[in-house]
């Protein structure tokens, strides 16, 4: 991203260490374990982040919350980004940072158990640089203090999550996000992404929305978790193997 090239995230939902292995050897620049609606705890995300160490993916990890033991813990198991969810002032980015970033930039704790594994006897030194940190913009409050989320130091980006973006705007979450005000909200924060200088990402259901995004100038795009990703093709595969009449539509949840 820093060179200015547009990625891909896979994301996982399920809590297996085999679906994390096969999300990272997709081709995904990044794989995000999702600790906030995924089907599992800490005592499973350790073995996904341990099997995506084994593949070309950068280990993302959404933090269920903007919680500094639960984003400290997380990183010390070797996560190199953190998205974290509705982030609703300066106050909160400042407070996502300081639990992401060590002195000076920050008040993280030391112990990289898995860190150091991952990163390198020198992890502390480029901790701080190497990192991601990305402020989910997703509230009415969020979108109205955007500006000041933007110009919080050591947060480098936003990330955005239309499926409750769309609920606060009184839409509906889903895969398409076509009702004006939605389409309108997001175009605006990667706006003001941009001026600040700062990545935009988003997630998207499936490829196809993926590629709008893409299109649309988004530093990073989620395809989808593997949970949908692995229904959408399995009714695909009952649609073929029936030829028709399934009743099957094949589409994907927002979430
Ligand atoms: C959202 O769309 O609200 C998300 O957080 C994506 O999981
Ligand atoms: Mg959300």
């Amino acid at each position: 991203m820093l060179a200015g090239e547009r990625t891909t995230n896979g994301w996982l939902a399920l809590g297996s260490t085999f679906s994390a292995e096969i999300m990272g050897h997709a081709g995904f620049e990044s794989v995000t374990v999702d600790c906030q609606h995924g089907m599992f705890d800490f005592h499973q995300m350790l073995p996904m982040l341990q099997a995506l160490s084994a593949t070309p993916a950068t280990p993302i990890v959404r933090v269920p919350w903007n919680d500094p033991a639960i984003i400290m813990h997380a990183l010390d198991a070797g996560a190199y980004g953190i998205i974290c969810p509705m982030i609703n002032t300066a106050q909160e980015a400042k407070k996502l940072v300081h639990a992401a970033r060590y002195e000076p930039l920050g008040g993280r704790s030391y112990g990289p158990a898995r860190g150091l594994l991952y990163g390198g006897a020198d992890y502390f030194e480029h901790a701080n640089a190497e990192i991601v940190v990305f402020a989910m913009i997703e509230t009415r409050e969020g979108i109205a203090n955007l500006d000041e989320i933007l110009s919080t130091s050591g947060v480098d980006g936003v990330y955005i999550g239309p499926n409750d973006l769309a609920l606060c705007l009184g839409a509906k979450p889903g895969s398409d996000f076509t009702d004006q005000r939605v389409v309108d909200t997001i175009a605006h924060i990667l706006a003001r992404a941009r001026a600040h200088g700062k990545f935009c990402g988003i997630f998207c259901a499936n490829g196809a929305a993926g590629a709008k995004r893409r299109a649309q100038g988004f530093d990073l795009v989620t395809l989808g978790h593997e949970g949908s990703l692995l229904a959408s093709a399995a009714k695909a595969a009952i649609e073929t193997a029936l030829a028709s009449g399934s009743g099957l539509d094949g589409s994907q949840s927002g979430y």
